[in-house]
C-alpha cells in the first residue's frame, strides 16, 4: 500500500496568506522517501475545511504518519485538533518554533513524537526508521514517549550549510486556499534564503534558527527564485528571512543575478535598519526590490536601550531617516514596524512614538505594522516577567476572540492588532491603552492612504476614498461594541465589497 503523509495545520485567529514553508521543506523530503504528500493548511486564508472534513480525509486515506506544525500563539488550537482527530490517526508527529521549547507538551496533549529544532537533518532519518519499523531511539532531535515515559534524543543543533537542504517544493499546495481572485498576490513566493539573526532584541523568539547567522549562497537563492518562477510563473518574490540584508557581498551578487537575468520579477524583503545604507538601496533597486519592510520598533530611547535593538539611540533615529529617505529616494516602498505594549511603556512613551509616527509617516510609503507585544517563551521578556505578571504558559489558556473566519471591517485595514490589544499581558493602565488604541488607529488612517493612494493616481479621489474608509472603518468599531452580530450583518458585505475593490483593475 502507498505510504502517506499529511500535514496539518489547525485554524487560529491569524490567517495564513501564503503556504507554510515547513511544509514545503518537510514535504519534499518526505515525498523523496517514497510517500505520497497530503496537506490541509486549516489555515489558510481560504481553505473552509473543518475538522470534521480531516477525520473523513484521514478515515479515507489512512496516513501512515500525521505531522502538525505549531507555533505559539496557536498551540492551544493545535491541541485541541490533536484531541479531537486521534483516534483516527496511526501516528502523530509534531514540530515548529513552540515545539521546539515544549517537545513535553506536546506529547501530554497527544502527539507521539516532538521535533526539536530544525527538522530538515532529523526528519529524514525518521521517515526512514519508521519505513523500516526500527526504534526511535536511532533518530536525533525528537521527544517521544516509550512505555508511559518520556524519552528525549541528542538535539541535531543547527545546520550549518543551507545550500544542502534540497529546494522547498509547493507542488503540495492547492493554489485557491491561498489565492481567490485573479489579480491577488501570488503568494506562492515565500523564499528563506538565511536562518539565525545575530540580534539581541528581548522580545524576539530566537530558540529554533539561533543567533549565529547561516546563509544560502547567493546562486542557491537565485535557483529557488527561477524554480518558481518557470513552474508556476511567479513574478512576486517575497524574501521572508528575519534580515535579508545582513551579508552585504552576498545581497550585491544576489542582486548583480536579479539584473543580469532581467526576468520580469518584483521582490520584497524584511531587515533591521543597522543593515542598510543608501548605496545597497539602490542597487536593490535595480534588481527589481520594490518593498522593504523595515524593523524600526520605536524612538523612545529608554525603551531601545531595555529591548536590546541598540545601545545608541541617537545613532539609530538618525540612521532610521536616512534609510527611509534613501528608500523614497530611490523609489522602494517603505513598511516601518512599530512595536508597542512594554511593561515600562507610558502615556508619554507612546505620545512620542506618535509624533514620531506623524513625523515619518509621508517616507512610510508601504504603511505601518508592527503589533503590541505578545510575549513568546524563552525570550527575554517572556523569563523576565510571566510570573510577576502572571501569564505563565498563557498559550494554554488563552483564548483567541475570533474562532470563526470573520473578523469586524475595522481589522481589515484600519484596527488590525485589535485583537492584540485586548490581551494586556502587562496590565497597562486605560491611559496608556488609550494612547496605544490611538497610535494604531493613526498608523491604520496612513495605511488607508498609501493602499488607496497605490489604486488611484488622483489625490483627490483617493482621499476621497480613503478617508470613506476611514469613516466605515469607525462605524465598525462603534457597532462591534454594541453588538458583535449586529457589527457582521451590517459590515460583511461592506468588507467582501472592499477586498474585491481591492484586487479589482
Ligand atoms: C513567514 C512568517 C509568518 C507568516 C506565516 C506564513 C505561513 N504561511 O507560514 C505570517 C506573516 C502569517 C506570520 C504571522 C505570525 N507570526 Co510569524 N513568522 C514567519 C517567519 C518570518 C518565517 C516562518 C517560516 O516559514 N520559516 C521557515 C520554516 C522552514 O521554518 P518553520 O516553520 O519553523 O519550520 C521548521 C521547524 O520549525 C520544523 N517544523 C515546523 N513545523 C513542523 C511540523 C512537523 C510535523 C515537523 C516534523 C517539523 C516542523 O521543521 C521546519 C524545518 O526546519 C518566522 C521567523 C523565522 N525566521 O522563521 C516568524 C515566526 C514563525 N512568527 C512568529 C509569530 C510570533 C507570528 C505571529 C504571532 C505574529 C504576531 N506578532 O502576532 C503571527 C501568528 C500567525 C498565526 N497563524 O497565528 C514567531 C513564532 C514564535 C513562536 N514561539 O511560535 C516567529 C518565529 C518570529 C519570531 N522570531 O518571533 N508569520
Amino acid at each position: 500500500m502507498e505510504k502517506k503523509i499529511l500535514f496539518l495545520r489547525a485554524s487560529t485567529g491569524w490567517k495564513d496568506p501564503s503556504p507554510p514553508l515547513a511544509f514545503a521543506y518537510l514535504g519534499r523530503i518526505a515525498r523523496d522517501r517514497g510517500f505520497k504528500v497530503l496537506i490541509e493548511n486549516l489555515n489558510a486564508q481560504y481553505n473552509t475545511k473543518t475538522t470534521e472534513d480531516i477525520i473523513e480525509l484521514i478515515k479515507k486515506e489512512q496516513p501512515a504518519i500525521v505531522g502538525v506544525s505549531i507555533f505559539t500563539n496557536y498551540a492551544r488550537d493545535s491541541y485541541e485538533l490533536i484531541k479531537k482527530i486521534k483516534n483516527y490517526c496511526k501516528m502523530i508527529i509534531a514540530g515548529g518554533p513552540h515545539i521546539t521549547i515544549y517537545p513535553e507538551e506536546a506529547l501530554e496533549m497527544g502527539a507521539d513524537v516532538a521535533f526539536i529544532g530544525e527538522a530538515e537533518s532529523s526528519f529524514p532519518i525518521f521517515l526512514d526508521v519508521i519505513s523500516k519499523n526500527k526504534k526511535l531511539n536511532k533518530v536525533p532531535g525528537i521527544a517521544y514517549k516509550e512505555n508511559g515515559k518520556v524519552k528525549r534524543n541528542k538535539e541535531t543543533g543547527v545546520i550549518l550549510n543551507l545550500d544542502r537542504i534540497p529546494i522547498p517544493d509547493k507542488e503540495f499546495f492547492r493554489k485557491e486556499d491561498y489565492i481567490k481572485i485573479k489579480e491577488e498576490i501570488n503568494n506562492f513566493g515565500g523564499i528563506l534564503t538565511s536562518r539565525g539573526c545575530p540580534g539581541r532584541c528581548t522580545y524576539c523568539y530566537h530558540s529554533l534558527f539561533g543567533r549565529g547567522f547561516r546563509y544560502r549562497s547567493a546562486g542557491n537563492v537565485f535557483k529557488e527564485v527561477l524554480y518558481l518562477h518557470n513552474n508556476y510563473g511567479i513574478t512576486h518574490i517575497n524574501f521572508i528571512d528575519d534580515a535579508f540584508t545582513i551579508n552585504k557581498e552576498r545581497l550585491e551578487e544576489l542582486c548583480g543575478m536579479f539584473i543580469k537575468a532581467g526576468l520580469p520579477i518584483e521582490w520584497v524583503c524584511a531587515t533591521r535598519i543597522d543593515f542598510l545604507n543608501r548605496e545597497m538601496i539602490f542597487k536593490m533597486k535595480k534588481a527589481g526590490c520594490v518593498m522593504i519592510s523595515l524593523g524600526v520598533e520605536s524612538c523612545v530611547p529608554e525603551t531601545l536601550i531595555k529591548i536590546k535593538k541598540t545601545g545608541n539611540p541617537e545613532w539609530y533615529i538618525k540612521q532610521a531617516d536616512e534609510i527611509l529617505k534613501a528608500c523614497y529616494d530611490a523609489g522602494i516602498r517603505a513598511g516601518v514596524n512599530i512595536l508597542t505594549g512594554f511593561p515600562w511603556d507610558s502615556v508619554e512613551d507612546i505620545k512620542q512614538i506618535q509624533k514620531y509616527v506623524d513625523r515619518i509617516k509621508v517616507y512610510v510609503t508601504q504603511g505601518f505594522c508592527g503589533g503590541i507585544l505578545q510575549p513568546m517563551p524563552n525570550t527575554e521578556i517572556y523569563e523576565q516577567y510571566a510570573k510577576q505578571y502572571k501569564f505563565e504558559k498563557w498559550w494554554l489558556t488563552k483564548e483567541s476572540i475570533f474562532r470563526e473566519d470573520y473578523h469586524p471591517f475595522f481589522m481589515s485595514y484600519y484596527h488590525v492588532f485589535w485583537e492584540q490589544m485586548q490581551n494586556n499581558f502587562f496590565n497597562l493602565n486605560k491611559n496608556v491603552l488609550g494612547e496605544i488604541d490611538r497610535l494604531y488607529r493613526s498608523m491604520g488612517k496612513w495605511n488607508l492612504r498609501v493602499i488607496v493612494k497605490r489604486r488611484f493616481k488622483n489625490s483627490a479621489i483617493s482621499w476621497g476614498i480613503s478617508s470613506g474608509l476611514v469613516v466605515l472603518s469607525n462605524i465598525s468599531l462603534f457597532l462591534y461594541k454594541v453588538s458583535p452580530k449586529l457589527e457582521k450583518l451590517l459590515m460583511s458585505p461592506v468588507a467582501r465589497f472592499s477586498y474585491k475593490f481591492k484586487y479589482a483593475g
